[in-house]
């Protein structure tokens, strides 16, 4: 490292704040206590702020922002679900997110690029088709297309796929189909929150939840109790850690997910391609990396190691749909945790215990719905009510046996 630059990082007195200020110390209260400083708590926590007035709030993370799976995700922003729950769901989060730059004034490097779902069968075909006839119902733009227009629109694409798999027989088309940073998300609703006068603790962990008649009294950390008479648990792939606090129990199963980018390249992919057959999704980020991933890992794991099975695999499907590919170098690979409901759908609201919330069940859905994440999310706290996008993804629809299937929606193989 430069010196220059390790004595400027290492300067006590560098005026502070950079994106957002760092309190020395937890206060004993606040309004609302966020457990989680990814992007769905730290944007629950701007727009508490922002739509609801509720600047009393102090978000905690055990590590750093943006850690978990807000950092470790392939960045893709989509709408083309399956239910119209669904549909409508991450329609909002795509709206959201175009307007996103602008809104708290930082470059998300939000870029549209089309999203393509490829069929290689009849099965699969007929799932698109029901995909896309959903989606126009809801208003979302999604076609059925069949492979000269794939072609023509991506012609470094195999259809014959090396004749590893069956052929390329159509795609679902999504135009409104994006990509941004990730971190940036993270960064900046950070930013917006700190703005408004949201605390922000990094490296604090919650060790313990205190209820008492039912309700929520507030949160144990490493640093000590802090009241509070709102708690959200935004952690993701840690929230059965937290839900044991509680004995709240959930259908969550934690799986690993893998993926990785290769060395930056020219410009040469517009598009964002799926194949599930394949197992394969990839887009070319904007610093010209292919970044892709391919199935969960096959064993429940809290564990974020990457293995050299997945990058020889995902090196073998990449080269099947773009033999161009043949000679570039994998720079990175990385895994993160994703906490998978029976349904694909997320587990968001209210709980059985007053003044607890949850936002989980994420799978590998996590990162598109960010944005909607935090309005429905700080909606719900603030009225202690579901928003309306959100009604039916409480964690009570388990009991009732009131599923929202979309798993049919995963561009990841499970
Ligand atoms: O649902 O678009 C998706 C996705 C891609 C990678 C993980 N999930």
């Amino acid at each position: 490292m430069p010196y220059q630059l390790l004595r400027f990082a290492m300067r006590k007195k560098y005026p502070e704040p950079r994106m957002f200020r760092s309190p020395d110390k937890l206060r004993d209260e606040y309004d609302v206590v966020i457990i989680g400083g990814g992007g769905h708590g730290l944007a629950t926590a701007y727009y508490l702020a922002k739509n609801h007035g509720i600047t009393d709030v102090a978000v905690l993370d055990q590590g750093y922002i943006g850690g978990g799976g807000t950092g470790r995700n392939t960045a893709i922003i989509r709408s083309n679900y399956l239910t119209e729950q669904g549909v409508a769901f991450y329609q909002r989060s795509v709206n959201l997110y175009a307007d996103l730059s602008r809104e708290l004034d930082f470059n998300l490097f939000y870029t549209k690029r089309g999203h393509y779902t490829l069929a290689h069968s009849d099965a699969s075909m007929r799932t698109m088709r029901w995909r896309a006839e959903v989606n126009k119902h809801v208003g979302v733009d999604s076609e059925v297309v069949g492979p000269g227009f794939i072609k023509k629109e991506i012609p470094q694409i195999d259809l014959q796929c090396g004749g590893h798999q069956p052929p390329i027989v159509g795609a679902l088309y999504h135009p409104p189909g994006a990509i941004a940073r990730h971190d940036a998300v993270a960064w900046t609703y950070a930013r917006g929150a700190d703005r408004h006068g949201v605390e922000i603790h990094q490296k604090t962990k919650v060790t313990g939840i205190e209820v008492r008649d039912h309700a929520v009294a507030g949160v144990h950390t490493d640093k000590g109790f802090v009241k509070a008479r709102k708690v959200l648990s935004a952690v993701a792939g840690w929230t059965t850690h937290i839900t044991k606090m509680i004995d709240l129990h959930t259908p969550l199963v934690i799986h690993p997910l893998q993926a990785l980018v290769t060395e930056p390249l020219k410009p040469w992919l517009d598009a964002i391609v799926v194949s599930g057959s394949l197992h394969v999704y990839m887009s070319q980020s904007t610093r010209g990396e292919v970044v892709g991933g391919a199935s969960l890992d096959p064993y429940e794991l809290i564990s974020m190691r990457s293995t050299l099975d997945f990058a020889e695999s995902m090196a073998g499907y990449f080269v099947d749909l773009f033999p161009c590919l043949s000679n570039v170098k994998i720079m990175r690979q990385w895994a993160g945790l994703c906490d998978m409901t029976p349904d694909f759908s997320p587990i968001m609201g209210t709980t059985p215990i007053r003044g607890f919330y949850i936002d989980a069940g994420w799978g590998t859905y996590g990162f598109k719905a960010t944005p909607v994440c935090g309005e429905t999310l700080a909606h719900t706290i603030a009225h202690n009510e579901e928003h309306k996008l959100i009604r039916l993804f409480t964690l009570a629809r388990f009991g009732r046996f009131e599923l929202v299937g979309e798993k049919g929606a995963a561009s990841v193989g499970h």
